[in-house]
């Protein structure tokens, strides 16, 4: 097959329509009108990389390309990103150049590593009634309050000329999550849940409802 067709075939992704970190890079895709296919992990507690895209650390989501395979939400986004004819203007995290943003940016991505943690550990039925999960569950609170205090101001400090920001897909996806999976009560994050609102009117977040696999 030449090169430019083999460029255009349909990427697989892999993944599952529950998973945050998924569900980030499915909204880069509907917003880079990039078609995928989606490959489900049904089983998230298998030990095989060939069930997770090939990845050697076990974890969701993977984008199959003909040019390669790419491992996790920003590397699959900014493969994407790639593809796209539109190219948007994506602010990225190393855009992110003053304490506020950078530290928004640290702390909704560890705020979804502790969910998954968090989520995982409930799974192999491990006791959350120990010393690591209570500090988990403290660490995600605090970032959660970070988060609801210093939202407002971030999201005010990114820069106006842009069509999409990670920042933004992330903390949407991670707010909304934690409802989803009954992680942690979100109506008190009055400043989050409006952000939320008002992302949830772009066309790629109704596409790409959070939902569990059958
Ligand atoms: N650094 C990775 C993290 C991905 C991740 O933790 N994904 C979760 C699903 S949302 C996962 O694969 N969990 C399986 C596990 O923890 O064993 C990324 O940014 O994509």
């Amino acid at each position: 097959m030449p090169d430019a067709l083999e460029e255009s075939a349909t990427p697989t992704l892999v993944g599952r329509s529950s998973s945050h970190f998924t569900r980030v890079t499915r909204i880069f895709a509907a917003e880079m009108r990039i078609r995928c296919s989606l490959r489900v992990v049904h089983d998230l507690m298998s030990s095989d990389p060939d069930d997770y895209g090939g990845n050697p650390a076990l974890r969701i989501p993977v984008l199959q390309t003909p040019q390669g395979v790419w491992f996790g939400a920003l590397n699959v986004c900014r493969a994407l990103w790639r593809r796209s004819s539109l190219r948007p203007h994506v602010i990225w995290p190393e855009d992110l150049d003053e304490p506020l943003l950078a530290n928004a940016q640290e702390l909704i991505l560890q705020a979804m590593a502790t969910e998954v943690t968090l989520i995982m550990s409930k799974l192999s039925d491990a006791s959350d009634r120990n010393a690591h999960h209570a500090k988990m569950r403290a660490g995600l609170v605090n970032m959660m309050s970070w988060l609801e205090e210093n939202a407002q101001a971030a999201l005010a400090a990114l820069p106006t000329q842009r069509d999409l920001s990670y920042l933004e897909v992330t903390l949407f996806c991670l707010v909304t999550h934690l409802e989803f999976r009954n992680v942690l009560p979100t109506a008190s994050y009055s400043h989050l849940n409006l952000f939320c609102q008002q992302f949830a009117l772009r066309p790629s977040v109704g596409e790409t409802p959070y939902r569990f696999d059958t």
